[in-house]
């Protein structure tokens, strides 16, 4: 019998994996947790039915999560994720020595659990005691209200805004991160796929605009297991800090100089050049976003 796990990303499309065998399925207080050994792409992780990583293109996606907020901010002592689970974004995170600390706010405690089992390289920053790590169970939207003015970068690896994720794409939301950022702070999100999203995205710049980000950029990459195998995130900043007055900008704020070497060799993905790509939108989604 052939195991295929398809994700209906429309209702005219679906994603195929094919896979040889369940490593893991239960239910969590929150929600379904699934892990499967992919023929093509490594092992897969599924929340509720949904991709949330493959072994074999999360790099792509936590690079993308992480180092373009984090060589535009170079001063960051504090980084907050919201969400992010499987540890993805704390591991890129910890490459870059200027964070002294780094809170992770996670709902499930069960997704911990399984990517600390079934994804380790995924989950390498959690795996052992961290000074530098804290390991929060609990909803991001009340924490990041009762923390007013204490991180430098707020990194928001949400899942799609449907259900309990739906809230971290709010105005409401939005505007306890610009309070919780210091001044100077940067916020980067994942806004899904450009493919099948763009109102979302438009939404989302709407809404951060209104909760008082000055300037916010969407930058995209290719991730191809997510729908559309095209996906988005934004970078919004706020005043202030080592911006001396001003808001922190993606393309000239960029600083990567001979000392970060070491960083950028182990990453796969992001190069000083992706950076300036990434951020370089096409005409459609110009275009959407304008509208
Ligand atoms: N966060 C983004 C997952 C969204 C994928 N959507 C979907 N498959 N419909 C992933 C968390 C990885 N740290």
């Amino acid at each position: 019998m052939e195991l295929w796990y398809w994700e209906e990303h429309t209702k005219g499309v679906r994603l195929g994996l094919k896979c040889t065998r369940t490593l893991y399925s239960g239910q969590s207080k929150f929600q379904k947790i699934d892990v499967l050994e992919t023929l093509d792409y490594g092992r897969l992780l599924l929340l509720d039915g949904l991709v949330m990583l493959t072994s074999r293109d999360e790099f792509i996606y936590h690079e993308m999560m992480v180092h373009p907020a984090c060589f535009v901010h170079r001063g960051a002592e504090t980084a907050l994720v919201i969400g992010g689970g499987d540890g993805g974004t704390v591991r890129e995170l910890l490459r870059h020595d200027n964070l002294k600390r780094i809170v992770l706010c996670e709902i499930d405690p069960d997704v911990v659990e399984v990517s600390k089992r079934f994804f380790p390289e995924v989950a390498s920053g959690l795996l052992e005691e961290n000074s530098r790590v804290e390991l929060l169970f609990q909803d991001g939207a009340g924490f990041v209200e009762e923390n007013p003015g204490r991180f430098d970068l707020i990194l928001i690896d949400s899942t799609d805004p449907v259900g309990p994720g739906e809230i971290l794409f709010s105005e409401g939301f939005y505007s306890s991160c610009f309070r919780a950022l210091r001044p100077g702070g940067v916020l980067a999100a994942q806004t899904e796929s450009p493919f099948h999203h763009l109102d979302l995205m438009k939404g989302v710049k709407e809404r951060l605009t209104a909760s008082g980000f000055g300037l916010v950029r969407f930058y995209t990459a290719p991730v191809p297991t997510y729908p559309g195998g095209y996906w988005s995130w934004v970078f919004a900043s706020k005043q202030g800090g080592q911006a001396e007055g001003r808001r922190l900008h993606p393309l000239r704020d960029v600083k990567i100089g001979p000392s970060d070497e070491m960083v950028l060799k182990g990453l796969r993905y992001y190069t000083p050049d992706i950076h300036h790509a990434a951020f370089r939108l096409p005409r459609f989604v110009l275009e959407a976003l304008k509208r």
